[in-house]
């Protein structure tokens, strides 16, 4: 069933609309996520606290399998479940899901805001910052760099193949922040003109590899290669517990039909469309997350400081 507002809509309906991008970028999915499982949690008729407990363990297998990449996601999710295997009563279990979703939520949002001002620092007067697809964390960045008075332009990719870079562009344009929008094969041609990247992540790995938008790689390369500060802005739910194990992330891949449509081609041309790639951490100067600026190879160290043993060691 749909509900109306958008933060009180069932599992599944969240689930759908992250599928199909109506709900996007790696915070906000997570959010929307913890959201939905209390929801569930609410909307749960009856006292039976095995049947609730089943019920949202089928909420959270359905988010979960939603979008594979942004850490985020899992994090978020495993933070709503947080104790909740000590409840004794339906209603406990009921009030800690609620509890550790709007904690989650509030610790992102105020993330965000933490992000901002720490980043901003890092903009100077009359800088090129090139920022790549659509990052609430990297436009959290450049606001609060132009509130503070700063003025700089921007350079915004266009992200094939679902272009969000216009969202990054009418972001910033309603900021009044100067705004130039590139194609993604334009990147290393304005590199040498850059004075900063700024971009967001999906996921970062334990060995501080950047998993972000598909092009994000190149980006990094070019300003390695041109000597511009490549800068990442995430929070610390972005650090991912399971690449501890020696899991590797998972690299979602999309219809091909959003990168030509059918009978653009004929039909033995095969289309590729991986959605996210993997930066290496010797091509990020920083991270800016909630808890300072650090660099990449301190990932390991915010995953056991940050998201804790027993958040890692978290049964399925
Ligand atoms: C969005 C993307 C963003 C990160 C970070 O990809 O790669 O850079 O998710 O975003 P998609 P934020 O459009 O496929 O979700 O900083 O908002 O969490």
């Amino acid at each position: 069933m749909c509900r109306t507002d958008t933060h009180r809509m069932s599992a599944e309906d969240v689930a759908e609309r992250i599928r199909s991008m109506e709900i996007r970028g790696a915070a906000e999915i997570a959010r929307r996520a913890a959201l939905a499982l209390r929801e569930e949690a609410e909307a749960y008729e009856g006292n039976d606290l095995e049947g609730l407990r089943s019920h949202l363990e089928r909420a959270k297998e359905l988010l979960l399998a939603s979008r594979p990449t942004a850490i985020s996601l899992w994090n978020g999710v495993q933070y709503v479940f947080k104790d909740t295997s000590k409840a004794t009563t339906a209603e406990e279990y009921r009030s800690k899901v609620r509890e550790n979703a709007e904690h989650f939520v509030k610790r992102s949002q105020s993330a965000l805001r933490t992000i901002g001002r720490l980043g901003a620092n890092r903009v100077r007067e009359g800088d090129r910052v090139l920022t790549h697809c659509n990052s609430k964390a990297a436009i959290a960045v450049m606001a609060e760099a132009w509130a503070q008075g700063k003025r700089f332009e921007v350079y915004a990719t266009e992200s094939r193949p679902w272009r969000q870079g216009l969202l990054t562009a009418n972001d910033l344009a309603r900021l009044g922040i100067p705004v130039t929008m590139i194609v993604d094969s334009a990147v290393r041609y304005v590199m040498k003109d850059m004075d900063l990247v700024l971009v967001g992540a999906d996921t970062i790995a334990s060995n501080g590899a950047l998993i972000n938008k598909i092009g994000t790689a190149q980006v990094a390369l070019a300003a390695h290669e041109a000597r511009v500060s490549f800068t990442v802005c995430a929070e610390t739910f972005k650090f991912s517990p399971r690449t501890i194990y020696g899991e590797l992330v998972k690299i979602e891949e999309r219809d091909p039909t959003e990168v030509v449509k059918e009978g653009e081609v004929p039909p033995q041309v095969k289309v590729f469309n991986p959605v996210f790639d993997a930066t290496p951490p010797e091509y990020i100067d920083s991270i800016v997350t909630e808890i300072g600026v650090i660099p990449p190879y301190a990932a390991y160290q915010v995953i056991i400081k940050e998201l804790g043993q027993e958040f890692i060691f978290h049964e399925e």
